[in-house]
């Protein structure tokens, strides 16, 4: 294994208050000692958090670390090994968040004799080969850092914490008891002429069955992780823009009397209780275009409305009539004529397009009246003001509970590397092998040999067999720092 000792920042590039950097490996003392000094070495404990003073020791003259340059005041803690994250020795700095600081502290560590810079999910790849965590639990490392919501999230964790890697090692001891009496029978084949197939048969089955439940419960990490959309629409001055802006609780996007305000559409992140989503805020669609223009920002809408998980509809609530009625459109109702209610009409013909999923309307403090109850499915609409704040509770209750349905099996684990399913899958395909042998009552090498090869799919899973190639794969794709 590679006895260099590596630096990484752990926190992304950019300012905040604190950064946090990791140094990991047989070097982390002289580390202590260049940055601190001779006495921060000689008290050095382990899991103590300490404030000092990081210097460059390039800039020093002699030997008075007094006149080597300040690189900050920061708090650090050592972890000795093998408590530790990568089961080395690992140093933690948490300097003050400015990139120059962390790429200083970086180049003076990376100075140090024997340290070099951490390559993608380096320290995780560490903890994996020193016996910290098995495979299963390195790859849920990332799905814990890339959850996009508390369901994911508490799966990541239960990864983490070995749910999973706990049943597999089950499976894999119950495969080895019986490849160990299958070759128990390959050595004795002379005296015990006879093997309980069918004994073996009800446990392989047994084995077989949690296999595929496992492999059932695969969810791929490209859809879990794709936040979900929600997007408003409806027509200009509907009161849209403003209703993302209560919904964030900040002035983030134009709003003005003027219809027609928002062009493009204005995506931006919400946090609902179930996760981050993100909302789009659209140009008003109205029965006809003013302008070219215009036609352009509707048929924009329309396209984003094409990939929204929850289509909002938001009606203006202060106008009398249905919100698509020539009068909200903000167009004289002369020129709109032609093509005129072609929403409505829409909506009527549940034209997936466009239809929406659920009704907002809009300005409820004005008191006026709701649009006319012809064209709304009052059972499926709120009313909400974005200047009182009225309704938002619940509009973000239903957006919630619209974008984050409960899984069926949210109590269950599931699996979200393909790497692991690969593997489940080599596991069936032996078993099933091995069931179809066992009907054909074949010479027994035969199914100890099928059964070696489901141990092995099964001991790859948590990494009990791997090779160079799979770990590359499979931290390539972490962040540095992790
Ligand atoms: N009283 C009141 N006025 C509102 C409310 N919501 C929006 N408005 C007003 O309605 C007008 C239009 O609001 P916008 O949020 O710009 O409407 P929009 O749907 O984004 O309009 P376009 O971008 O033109 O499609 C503005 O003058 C807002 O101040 C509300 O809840 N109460
Ligand atoms: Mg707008």
């Amino acid at each position: 294994m590679d006895s260099q000792t590596i630096v990484a920042p752990m926190t992304p590039a950019g300012v905040s208050a604190v950064a946090a950097i990791r140094v990991s490996g047989s070097r982390v003392r002289e580390v202590v000692r260049l940055l601190f000094g001779e006495a921060a070495l000689k008290n050095l404990k382990a899991r103590e958090a300490k404030l000092a003073t990081a210097r460059d020791y390039r800039t020093m003259a002699g030997d008075d670390r007094a006149t080597a340059q300040v690189i900050d005041s920061l708090l650090y803690i050592f972890f000795e090994g093998p408590n530790s994250y990568t089961g080395e020795d690992v140093l933690e700095l948490y300097p003050h968040g400015n990139p120059i600081i962390v790429r200083e502290l970086i180049q003076v560590i990376k100075s140090v004799d024997g340290v070099r810079l951490a390559e993608p999910g380096e320290y995780t790849r560490r903890a994996f080969l020193n016996g910290r965590m098995d495979l299963v639990q390195a790859e849920s490392v990332a799905d814990v850092i890339h959850s996009a919501n508390r369901d994911e999230l508490k799966n990541a964790h239960r990864l983490l914490g070995g749910a999973l890697s706990k049943k597999v090692k089950t499976l894999t001891e119950q495969v080895m008891d019986i490849s160990a009496r299958l070759e128990l029978d390959v050595d004795f084949a002379e005296e015990e002429a006879d093997p309980d197939y069918a004994t073996w048969g009800t446990k392989i089955e047994a084995i077989r069955e949690s296999v595929e439940s496992i492999l059932k419960s695969f969810k791929g990490k490209a859809t879990v992780s794709r936040l979900p959309l929600a997007v408003l629409y409806g027509a200009p001055n509907a009161g849209k823009s403003s209703l993302v802006n209560a919904l964030l609780g900040e002035d983030r996007i134009l709003v003005s009397d003027i219809p027609g305000t928002t062009r493009d559409f204005v995506e931006v992140r919400l946090f609902l209780d179930g996760g981050e989503i993100r909302l789009v805020d659209t140009a008003g669609i109205a029965d006809k275009a003013a302008d070219a223009l215009d036609a352009l920002s509707m048929e924009k809408s329309r396209e984003i409305l094409a990939e929204a998980d929850m289509k909002i509809l938001v009606l203006d609530g202060a106008n009398e009539n249905c919100a698509f009625s020539p009068s909200s459109t903000g167009l004289p109702a002369s020129s709109s004529t032609e093509g005129r209610g072609s929403i409505i009409s829409s909506l009527r013909h549940s034209d997936d397009a466009i239809h929406p999923d659920f009704i907002v309307i809009s300005k409820s403090d004005l008191g006026a009246s709701r649009p006319d109850d012809a064209c709304v499915d009052m059972t499926n609409s709120i009313h909400i003001s974005s200047k009182t704040g009225a309704g938002l509770a619940d509009l973000k209750r239903v957006m919630n509970a619209t974008l984050f349905k409960k899984t069926e099996n949210s109590e269950d684990l599931w699996i979200t590397s393909e790497r692991e399913k690969a593997c489940l899958e080599e596991a069936l395909a032996g078993i099933d092998r091995t069931l179809s042998l066992i009907r054909t009552n074949p010479a027994v090498e035969l199914i100890a040999f099928e059964m070696q090869l489901v141990r092995r799919a099964l001991q790859s899973i948590t990494g009990e067999i791997s090779s160079e190639d799979v770990l590359q794969k499979i931290f390539a794709g972490f962040c540095i720092g992790k």
